[in-house]
């Protein structure tokens, strides 16, 4: 499990006990990977490290912000499991979703959750719900990807896959998601994608400044897939 934390003092604590718990239940040989991702002077990394008790917890930090892919992807390189589980550290998606996403792996190799897949649960107010169709449906036309939602934060893989994909990404702080998901469908590999089955609420406002440079980055990840071809990659 991989679990990036920002600014996170009241909540990692918690997401990690929530989240060991439930590996616990399933009798998973498992390992939480806690990246302070230069959360600066709050009590984040303390809490981080005040939760690696059961020697099954890792945290890590560095100084610097640099977004959640950044953090995510320093998480992997730190791992060692055959399966890989991205998790969001406010646990906007329940942990029981780990559950879902570890079941539909066994028919793909990388597994998403998808706010809009039918069976999804997803409550939001009207504006939200426009913003983020409108995003998946430029992210579609521009990168070619057919999937629902990129966004939502827990997501699955195969090690291999990341191992793979990992070294071709030019990992931006906004559109990741679009970038990673764009690399794993250009190596030929299959994501299938998980309903929401548990509530996701859609709460974060946006500021026009962050939807700009969310389609500034949807941008650049179209240039690197259409034109410089850069998530075919060699062999
Ligand atoms: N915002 C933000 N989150 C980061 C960053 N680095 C790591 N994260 C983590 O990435 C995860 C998702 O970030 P959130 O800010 O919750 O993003 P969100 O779920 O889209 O938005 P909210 O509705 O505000 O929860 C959390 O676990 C954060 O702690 C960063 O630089 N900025
Ligand atoms: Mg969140």
């Amino acid at each position: 499990m991989i679990i990036p934390a920002y600014r996170l003092e009241k909540r990692i604590g918690l997401t990690v006990r929530r989240v060991s718990a439930l590996l616990d239940k399933l009798g998973l040989d498992y390992e939480v990977i806690v990246v302070d991702d230069g959360s600066p002077g709050d009590g984040t990394w303390v809490e981080a490290m005040n939760s690696c008790g059961n020697g099954r917890v890792k945290a890590f930090r560095y100084s610097v912000n640099r977004g959640k892919g950044y953090a995510l992807l320093y998480g992997f390189r730190h791992s060692r499991g055959r399966r890989i589980v991205f998790f969001d550290g406010d646990l906007d998606v329940h942990e029981g979703q780990i559950e879902v996403l570890l079941d539909c792996l066994k028919g793909a190799d990388c597994v998403i959750t998808s706010k809009w897949h039918p069976a999804s649960k997803t409550v939001a107010t009207p504006d939200r719900r426009l913003l983020s169709k409108c995003f998946n449906l430029l992210a579609r036309l521009l990168t070619g990807l057919r999937l629902r939602d990129t966004q939502t934060g827990g997501k699955a893989f195969r090690r291999e896959v990341l191992e793979d994909i990992a070294p071709l990404l030019t990992v931006k702080r906004y559109a990741f998601d679009v970038e990673l998901l764009t690399a794993v469908t250009a190596r030929g590999y299959r994501i299938a994608e998980a309903p929401a089955l548990y509530p996701i609420v859609l709460s974060r406002r946006f500021k026009l400044r962050e939807i700009f440079r969310m389609l500034l980055d949807l941008l650049a990840v179209t240039y690197r897939h259409r034109i410089k071809r850069q998530y075919v990659g060699k062999g």
